[in-house]
């Protein structure tokens, strides 16, 4: 196998490329990685310094790529599949590319500050961090309702690399800070985003680790019986 995808199946940036993956129906490896586990974490280290997961290697073209949406660009250009995920019309690319940055930045960013902040000691919790990234998640969802009155996808009429990126980061946050219930337009967004089958196979993958989530207990019943299309 040519592309071998170093990931965990409860990472939310892994779920990002695996949608990708799963939409292209691109063959590749999976390759777990604990960062719990010296060795692993060791090894993943002499992959990519920064440590962070996903990170995929071609061994075919010899080349390490980081980064969930260069990982997915990276894709689109050497190995489209069925689904590509970067739009060809370039303006509609763009909003694909903004949507991308904002679900990153402003979704799963502040959603990882809050659960990185609960495996802290009572006596080192960032009070304040966790409150200003709690207001950025509800600013977020606010935008993203405006956004989603009169779309089908955040780019386009096509499932893109915005939707890679929102299906994780809404599913986590939503969890942490749970969607209002007149923001029908998220609601209805974040109800696609978990039919589509990409999505759903990753949950399904996601399901055996769920008790490894600080916030497992609030999770909604229907994520953990959750089923393939
Ligand atoms: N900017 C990176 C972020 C990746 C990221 O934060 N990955 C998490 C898992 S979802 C990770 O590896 N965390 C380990 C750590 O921060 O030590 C990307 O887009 O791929």
């Amino acid at each position: 196998m040519t592309l071998k995808l170093y990931s965990h199946p409860l990472a939310s940036f892994c779920h990002k490329v695996l949608i990708a993956f799963y939409e292209a129906e691109t063959p590749f490896e999976p390759l777990m990685v604990d960062l719990g586990d010296p060795g692993d974490h060791a090894r993943f280290l002499d992959l990519w310094p920064v440590g962070k997961m996903p990170v995929l290697r071609d061994e075919g073209r010899n080349e390490t790529i980081p980064e969930a949406s260069i990982i997915i660009e990276y894709l689109d250009q050497n190995y489209p599949g069925v689904q590509t995920m970067l739009p060809a019309d370039p303006a509609t690319c763009l909003r694909a590319r903004l949507w991308d940055r904002f679900f990153d930045l402003y979704v799963q960013e502040p959603m990882q500050k809050i659960v990185f902040d609960s495996f802290r000691p009572e006596d080192r919790k960032d009070k304040t961090g966790v409150e200003a990234a709690e207001q950025r998640l509800m600013q977020a969802y606010e935008m993203v309702e405006n956004h989603m009155k009169d779309r089908t996808w955040a780019a386009g009429d096509d499932f893109s690399i915005a939707e890679c990126s929102a299906a994780p980061a809404l599913f986590f946050a939503g969890i942490i800070v749970p969607f209002k219930s007149d923001q029908s337009a998220l609601r209805g967004y974040f109800e696609r985003l978990v039919d589509r089958p990409s999505f759903r196979r990753v949950l399904v993958e996601a399901r055996p680790y769920f008790d490894n989530f600080p916030f497992r207990d609030r999770i909604p019943q229907q994520f953990l019986t959750v089923k393939d299309a």
